[in-house]
């Protein structure tokens, strides 16, 4: 039984702590927002505290029931399984849950990676131009989006798969929104765009936009 309030290590960008914000919200956990800048002071990520919250130096980290946990996905499924409610995030049906997870692994470790911050610049480092970064960035995104298009041709109706709200969903929102920050040409995912349109208007995931959090700059937060 949870005692103590969970604390959520967090940026507002972060697409991966966007992800367990929605988790969060779904599932109706009350938690504290610590926020965690990923830039201020070259990054409190790779500060020593925090390297002792997370060793790999990356948000989200998640403290709940006693345990710290950090990687995204598995947070979500820990929420999941421990916190059953109307919102079930992994489904019950083998082939749907398999569907799920696979628009979320193309996400999370064929996506994101590619976009995360010190990849990006290192990118940027040996290549010495800014374009090559924006290149890396666009081939990696616009094939992850090719693969999930695809999925979604045939697993989707009002979300990704069907009309239940999955980790799929939770992976896609935050995805979306780093694809237009990185200015990627979503002309050709129509699935994409309209199950991201769909997703935007339920009411969990505007609480847990980028643009709603303590931590996010005003400027944005008039967005
Ligand atoms: N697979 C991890 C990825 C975590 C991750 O890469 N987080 C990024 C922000 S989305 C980060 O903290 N980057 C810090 C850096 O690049 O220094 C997860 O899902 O939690």
């Amino acid at each position: 039984m949870q005692t103590e309030k969970p604390i959520l290590y967090n940026y507002f960008r972060s697409s991966s702590s966007w992800r367990v914000r929605i988790a969060l919200e779904l599932k109706k956990i009350d938690y504290e927002y610590k926020p965690i800048s990923l830039i201020k002071d070259g990054g409190e990520q790779y500060s020593e505290e925090y390297t002792k919250i997370n060793p790999k130096q990356e948000v989200p980290a998640l403290y709940i029931d006693g345990h710290l946990l950090f990687q995204s996905l598995p947070i979500i499924e820990y929420l999941d399984e421990t916190r059953p409610n109307e919102y079930q995030l992994l489904p019950k049906d083998p082939a749907k849950r398999a569907k799920a997870r696979m628009i979320a692994e193309i996400i999370n470790s064929g996506m994101q990676p590619f976009q995360n911050l010190n990849v990006i610049r290192r990118v940027a480092k040996e290549t010495q131009s800014e374009d090559k970064k924006q290149e890396w960035i666009k081939f990696y995104l616009t094939k992850g989006f090719k693969a999930v298009e695809d999925i979604l041709k045939d697993t989707s109706g009002k979300y990704c798969i069907d009309n239940q709200i999955t980790i799929a969903d939770l992976c896609l929102v935050p995805q979306v929104y780093s694809a237009k920050r990185f200015n990627i040409d979503m002309i050709g995912f129509p699935n994409v765009k309209r199950v991201n349109e769909e997703l935007e208007k339920v009411p969990e995931f505007v609480r847990a936009h980028a643009h709603h959090q303590i931590d996010t700059p005003q400027e944005l937060k008039e967005n």
